[in-house]
């Protein structure tokens, strides 16, 4: 079967029944609106083949309700990412007779994924470019901090530090572009050299993720340039600049480095339980157009969340998906050292671990601040407590000291 179907939660309006709830979504995003329509009669009643079917209405006892609705494949146009969310995520959220809705999944068919050819790198790539495709340890990721502000030289600098002290990933931070104060070819090159002054030191070959993110139909332009001058990693923000910048990323030949997506602005759509986005959806578009690894959030840090949405989610990312690759799943936000156990019992060892302030807050400074991180997934591994481990890695203990553990 190759038609879509979305699952819903929703609260109907006062007055309003379930059942027309429901049926008002289903409609309201098809063939129907408000009223009777005098351009469907005999001639055009081939239309009602492109009707939206509401499959079931399940009680959740509380006042809400969760639905699916089936979406013809004929109502898509196949590669159409913007159109598909036009149909599932589309006026539905402001029908006054609906008081919450929240699209918390949606069924991609087989037909979807023959157009969309999914993630160039996807985790298999990325690990084999850092080299951990044999241990399959996680990978600890950095956020240069402040977010805005170091010119290249400095944030080569921090770069450096990092690199050392053991990342696998180093990125800019969502509100760092192209800015004057530091522009970003001139950031590429300083970061770029930064961390191949590393790899010789070390052997170990480091992600730098430069946040290409970029406004009107550039983001290509701007991609092709920065792999041409030596990027090895693109950071896209995907709900601020859509799917779309992704999707032509990920399409482009040219680009020849995975991508890391971000997705600031994600708590706008995703936060609220009963109404928005749920994360899931978006994780299945990111995977479908080309991303490589992807942000879906802590079971300990600053952005909120529950564990079993983002266990979830991650599923989404990683689980066998026809021919499209696997996603590797970013778990950021008030990360640090003290919080690495929990991340990782929770969420497995497939992930990406960053952490901005929780390794340049480190007390002696983000060399020693990427080392304790660093400890901290070894003593996971290990199967030892950190503060156990701490007894004879100084790095971590001075993180544990900072900040404790949950
Ligand atoms: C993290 C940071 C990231 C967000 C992403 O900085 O800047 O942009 O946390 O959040 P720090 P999410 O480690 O200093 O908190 O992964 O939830 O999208
Ligand atoms: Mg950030």
């Amino acid at each position: 079967m190759d038609d879509l179907i979305a699952t819903y939660y929703f609260r109907p309006g006062d007055g309003v029944t379930a059942d027309f709830a429901a049926q008002a979504i289903s409609e309201e995003q098809t063939t129907g609106t408000w009223t009777r329509l005098s351009t469907v009669n005999d001639h055009t009643a081939y239309v009602h083949a492109y009707d939206g079917e509401v499959m079931d209405i399940v009680s959740l006892g509380d006042g809400g309700y969760v639905t699916r609705i089936r979406y013809p494949y004929e109502i898509f146009e196949p590669g159409n990412i913007p159109q598909y969310l036009s149909v599932v995520a589309g006026n539905l959220f402001g029908l006054g007779k609906i008081s919450a809705v929240r699209l918390l999944d949606m069924d991609l068919p087989d037909a979807f994924r023959a157009v969309h050819p999914g993630p160039k790198f996807g985790i298999e790539g990325v690990r084999k470019i850092v080299g951990t495709e044999t241990s399959r340890r996680p990978h600890v990721g950095t956020i240069i901090k402040p977010k805005v502000g170091l010119n290249p030289k400095d944030t080569a600098a921090v770069a450096y530090e990092a690199a050392v002290g053991g990342v696998d990933l180093i990125k800019d931070d969502e509100t760092l572009t192209d800015q004057r104060f530091c522009p970003l070819m001139d950031r590429l090159a300083a970061v770029m050299d930064a961390l191949d002054k590393a790899e010789q030191e070390t052997g170990h070959r480091v992600l730098y993720a430069l946040n290409v993110t970029t406004g009107g139909d550039k983001i290509v332009e701007v991609g092709e340039r920065a792999v041409k001058a030596g990027a090895n990693m693109l950071m896209v923000d995907v709900l601020t600049a859509g799917f779309s910048a992704v999707q032509a990323l990920a399409a482009d030949p040219a680009i020849t480095v995975p991508i890391h997506v971000h997705r600031t602005m994600h708590g706008a759509l995703t936060r609220n339980p009963h109404h928005g986005i749920a994360m899931r959806p978006i994780a299945k578009l990111v995977r479908l157009c080309g991303g490589d690894q992807l942000h879906t959030g802590t079971v300990s840090g600053k952005m909120g969340g529950s564990a079993a949405e983002v266990l979830g989610d991650n599923a989404i990312l990683t689980e066998p998906w026809g021919p499209v690759a696997p996603v590797f799943p970013v778990a950021s936000g008030g990360l640090h050292p003290g919080k690495v156990h929990a991340e990782l019992a929770a969420l497995g060892t497939e992930i990406v671990l960053q952490a901005g302030g929780g390794i340049h807050g480190h007390p002696d400074g983000t060399r020693a601040g990427a080392a304790a991180m660093r400890q901290a997934v070894d003593a996971f591994l290990a199967g030892v407590s950190a503060e156990e481990y701490a007894k004879t890695h100084a790095e971590l203990a001075k993180a544990l000291a900072a900040w404790g553990t949950v």
